[in-house]
């Protein structure tokens, strides 16, 4: 539906003061983006992206957004958050900074670059807060289209929130899924992937979000015709408009210059979306970009004169005031005066900003100049210092670096001297180090109470009649239990609902709790991860599933930037604690066997990676997780699921701790440290080794983040003094990132008498069949042969070659 200002009637004297408030907000907002782009030019940020040209729609959409909403967004929506009051102008150049306090930049403590929005949904105890109070921006991520997966999850949470009855308890996570979650999106953007399975899933699960695409018919310098066919993204979505018969969406196109229309569009839409849960997309077209992309360039290079006079004419705000001028609002003298209050406005704030940045960073320096200028005082290089002292003084805006590079250099000179009072500045340093791990590094995890790492630790229960069950069963029991203990825990993935998994772990549990507890969902990893991002965001804990471990890959670029680095990024400001479920390992050929741990563990710090080696391990690391706030992903063992196990007593309660390995087997020769469907194999390796005379010590490591907290590893290798990884990832993978861990974060290498020993997978993909498997992954001969080699080796007497 094509949405046009309606004819002009009669406009209240009250709605004159809104429309001249927002016409004010408008101006001030883009006066941000214009300052802000000077001072990237003067040196004073390192980059800087704006949303001028977008003001009005994002006053229109502002509107209709209510407390408890969400946002998921992208880098144009400062005036948006500005119209919410979730940001100041002073927080906005704060940002475009980078100052580290996150009271004066509350959505990334400077972590990011400017215009990456988010609200503080957490209180200082990592709790959330209550969301239907506030106005709620989830953290927004670089990487084009990158915050759609997580918006599909926050419309689907209202979906669960007003269809679950048990829910309906937590009125301060949502009234009964009113919520609408609001998505915007740049036009040349939509082209991702990720866009178009995410309007899909969308249009499935029928939930109440609101897209928003900003067209201004170009992606950085590429125009519309490379990116959309049709050049029209409501033209290649028309077979999504929703009918009489059909669901699907409600398609508005709507002018980004056209004031009332983009008003009358924004609040049909969300009225749509809240009160009958359907999906809507608000095309708005006609957008400009007044001062092109961003700091980066000039748009000069690739817009036509005819398009540049064009976007001149068309801003949204000069169409603002030429629209408040016709319909007679107020006379342009007031006009004026509203421009020219909020140039006022805006460099106002920016000057509180810069103060603030400024005298933070100061402290830093001046402390090191007062320190430097006593140490030259007693020191016979005072000629040197005194220089050095000087040219800190001296910097034009100095930042933490130029302090720290003094400080460590004035050491390096006196190291030699006593008595000079340098112990003030090798205290000042152990002081900085640890406030900037602070500013720089933290809450890479949850930092909170609740922790994964604080969960109490209920051992496992047996008692002799204890039964030997599937492995399946083992997880069934736990998901029963978790499902019957929490109305917050829901699971979902593709063939979970009705069959309950492929392995059969939730069979059952959906007739038991219903379609919204235990779910299917359509072939769409991607989205899928998005679905429980978004959903645990909102105080929910899903466990999601994704049907292999080979098919991670096409959620892993959510799980990494979105979901890793979130309680990072945010600086503990927002969390997501979504459960990813999935199985992998020793099975069938190249995507029903993979074990590509390395990728894991490069793209995923910020989650947990946990690698159980049965399912009763499994079932214990599901309750402790779902007692924390940390997100984590899980890797049952693919072949374990028909295994025989003992149920424990206490299966619903009892937990495994992260970071805690198991030791499996005593010895003494040797220590092999493995995990997941590689301990069976190990174990017997361990057994034949045995016979020949060879006492090995087999380590289950369990989880690989966080790895062996207790450095147990070592004290084992203090006893073998040798030690194997082994594992079926590619060589250089994750028992390349074991050996790191013990040989150099655990000192292991003092106590190695011979070469540690990395046994993995060959470097490709892993064969199919049973004697594919045996020649591309590692086997229990393959483990003998590399430890005899190893012993034979060292004490070659004793154990002759075989081969
Ligand atoms: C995945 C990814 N690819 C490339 C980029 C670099 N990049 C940043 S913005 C942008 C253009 C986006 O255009 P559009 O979606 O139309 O938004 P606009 O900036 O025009 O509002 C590109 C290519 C990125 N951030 N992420
Ligand atoms: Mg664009």
């Amino acid at each position: 539906m094509t949405v046009k200002a309606r004819k002009s009637i009669k406009i209240s004297k009250s709605k004159v003061s809104e429309i001249l408030k927002d016409y004010q907000l408008a101006c001030e907002s883009r006066e941000a983006s214009l300052l802000g782009r000077k001072e990237v030019f003067m040196g004073k940020a390192k980059f800087g992206i704006f949303g001028d040209g977008k003001e009005l729609p994002q006053i229109a959409m502002a509107k209709a957004f209510r407390n408890g909403d969400f946002r998921s967004g992208y880098y144009r929506d400062q005036t948006f958050m500005f119209a919410i009051d979730q940001l100041t102008i002073q927080q906005y150049f704060a940002q475009l900074y980078a100052h580290t306090d996150v009271e004066k930049e509350p959505a990334s403590a400077g972590r990011l670059m400017n215009g990456h929005f988010a609200t503080r949904m957490l209180d200082e105890k990592g709790q959330l807060k209550d969301l239907v109070n506030h106005k709620n921006s989830t953290a927004d991520i670089s990487p084009t289209a990158g915050q759609m997966p997580r918006l599909l999850g926050l419309a689907y949470a209202s979906k669960l929130f007003r269809g679950n009855k048990d829910l309906h308890q937590y009125d301060g996570l949502s009234i009964n899924g009113n919520e609408v979650a609001f998505g915007t999106i740049g036009n040349a953007s939509t082209s991702e992937g990720m866009f178009y399975e995410t309007v899909n899933a969308g249009g499935v699960l029928q939930v109440p979000m609101v897209i928003s695409i900003w067209d201004d018919e170009f992606g950085i310098s590429v125009p519309k015709e490379f990116h959309t066919t049709k050049g029209s993204i409501s033209k290649v979505l028309a077979g999504f408009q929703r009918t009489k018969k059909e669901d699907g969406y409600e398609i508005f196109v709507v002018k980004g210059w056209d004031y009332e229309a983009l008003i009358d569009t924004y609040q049909k839409a969300a009225k749509l979306s809240r009160e009958q849960h359907v999906p809507t997309i608000v095309h708005v077209i006609e957008v400009t970009q007044p001062q092109g992309h961003s700091t980066s360039g000039s748009h000069e290079r690739y817009k036509t004169k005819d398009r540049l006079a064009w976007e001149l004419e068309y801003d949204c705000n000069a169409q603002m005031r030429k629209w408040i001028l016709s319909e007679g609002l107020c006379g342009e003298d007031a006009l004026i005066e509203i421009e020219k209050q909020a140039v006022l406005t805006a460099k106002d704030a920016k000057n509180k900003a810069w103060k603030d940045f400024t005298a933070d960073l100061k402290e830093d320096v001046n402390e090191v100049i007062s320190i430097v200028g006593s140490i030259a005082e007693n020191s016979q290089y005072k000629n040197e210092l005194t220089a050095i002292k000087e040219s800190l003084a001296s910097t034009v805006n100095p930042i933490r670096m130029d302090a720290m590079r003094i400080a460590k250099k004035v050491l390096r000179i006196v190291k030699s001297e006593e008595g000079n009072g340098k112990e003030t500045l090798k205290g000042w340093l152990k002081k900085s180090a640890a406030l900037n791990w602070d500013r720089y590094n933290n809450f890479l995890y949850s930092e909170y109470e609740s922790s994964a790492m604080n969960v109490e630790v209920i051992p496992a229960k047996f008692n002799n009649e204890s039964s030997q069950v599937d492995g399946r069963e083992v997880l069934q029991a736990c998901f029963d239990a978790a499902l019957s203990r929490d109305p917050k825990v829901f699971a979902f993935g593709e063939d979970v609902g009705k069959i309950g998994d492929v392995n059969q772990a939730f069979a059952g549990l959906q007739d038991k709790y219903g379609d919204l507890k235990v779910t299917d969902t359509g072939i769409r990893e991607c989205t899928i991860i998005g679905q429980a991002i978004g959903a645990s965001l909102r105080g929910l804990r899903p466990i999601v599933e994704i049907q292999y471990l080979d098919y991670l890959l096409y959620a892993l670029q959510t799980l990494s930037d979105d979901v890793a680095c979130l309680q990072y990024r945010t600086k503990g400001g927002q969390k997501a604690p979504l459960i990813v479920r999935t199985r992998g390992h020793r099975l069938e050929g190249v995507w029903h066997s993979g074990s590509p741990m390395g990728m894991i563990l490069h793209s995923l710090r910020g989650m947990y990676v946990l690698v159980p080696r049965n399912m009763t391990q499994a079932a214990g690391f599901y309750n402790t997780l779902l007692q924390s706030d940390d997100p984590a992903l899980l890797i049952e063992c693919l072949n374990g699921y028909r295994l025989k196990e003992s149920i424990p007593e206490n299966i619903g309660e009892f937990t495994v701790p992260l970071g805690v390995p198991d030791t499996l087997r005593t010895g003494d020769d040797i220590t092999i440290v493995t995990y997941g469907s590689m301990c069976r194999i190990v174990m017997e390796a361990a057994d034949q080794l045995a016979q020949e005379g060879i006492s090995c010590e087999v380590i289950d490591v369990q989880t690989l983040l966080p790895f062996d907290i207790g450095h147990t590893i070592v004290e084992s290798l203090k006893k073998t003094n040798r030690i194997a990884f082994v594992d079926e990832d590619v060589p250089g993978g994750a028992s390349a990132f074991m050996m790191q861990k013990v040989l150099e974060e655990q000192n292991g290498y003092r106590y190695l008498d011979s070469k540690p020993l990395t046994i993995s997978a060959h470097e490709h993909r892993p064969a199919y069949s049973s004697d594919g498997d045996y020649f591309s992954k590692p086997n229990v001969e393959d483990v003998f042969d590399k430890v005899y080699e190893l012993i034979s080796e060292a004490t070659p007497g004793q154990f002759p070659e075989i081969y």
